[in-house]
């Protein structure tokens, strides 16, 4: 069985933190997808090649088998549901949190506490909706592929779900937390014919990243 294996990587955050990983498990990325337009990677294992997709493509990618494994984060997955995907190891990076906001001035808690209907912008419509869902509020859900903070101050929305670092877009947006609805980090994520297929070279790296991962904790 031809043992080469594929990883789906998103750029920025997501390839950023997982180098370190990578590195723990002695392999370095010899080309760097910020200075090349390049979409396939070589490292330096010859059995080891990385693949540049969008973040919410990775789940995807694997999932076919496209890509032996990956790195995604959890509001991703959810979004994607992960079906065909083994979900070994949460690697602790990219970690954020996915909230609830809504212009500053706005008393959210006095309209959900009026059963008001309220419209919620997000690119995470499934979660959003199983949040609200279950805290009762009636929702329109109004999907967005990016840029959220926008929807309040354009009246496109009262709220929006998104995920929330250090605060500071939506400070400068003049919007306030007012509901915390899950912590976020990066899980790695197989192909499970390939986990079968593939586990003597795909194991030992899974174990490696299981391993470093304990020290982001
Ligand atoms: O950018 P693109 O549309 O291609 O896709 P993406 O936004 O999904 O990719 P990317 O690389 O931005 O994010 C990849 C993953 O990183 C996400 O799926 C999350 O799991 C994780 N992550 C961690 C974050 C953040 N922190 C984060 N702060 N993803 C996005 N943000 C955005 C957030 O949406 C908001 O616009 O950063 C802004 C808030 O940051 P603060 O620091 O101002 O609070
Ligand atoms: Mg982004």
């Amino acid at each position: 069985m031809n043992q080469t294996l594929t990883l789906a990587l998103s750029k920025g955050r997501i390839f950023d933190e997982t180098l370190p990983l990578l590195e723990a498990a002695g392999i370095h990325v010899t080309e760097d997808p910020e200075k090349s337009r390049k979409l396939i990677l070589t490292t330096s294992d010859p059995q080891l090649r990385v693949v540049i997709v969008r973040a919410s493509d990775v789940p995807t990618y694997v999932q076919y088998g496209a890509a032996d494994f990956g790195v995604a984060g959890k509001d991703v997955l959810l979004e994607h549901g992960g079906e065909g995907l083994y979900q070994p190891v949460d690697l602790q990076i990219a970690k954020c949190r996915m909230s609830v906001a809504v212009q500053a001035g706005f008393d959210y808690a006095s309209a959900v506490r009026q059963g008001a209907r309220l419209r919620v912008a997000t690119k995470y419509v499934q979660v959003a909706r199983e949040h609200f869902a279950a805290k009762g509020v009636h929702v329109d859900l109004i999907k967005l592929y990016g840029s959220m903070e926008l929807g309040p101050l354009v009246g496109l929305s009262d709220a929006i779900v998104d995920l929330v670092s250090t605060g500071s877009t939506l400070r400068a947006n003049h919007l306030v937390e007012v509901e915390h609805i899950m912590e976020i980090s990066s899980r790695l994520v197989v192909n499970q014919a390939a986990l079968k297929l593939k586990r003597e070279k795909l194991q030992p790296i899974v174990d490696a990243f299981a391993k470093a991962s304990l020290r982001e904790k």
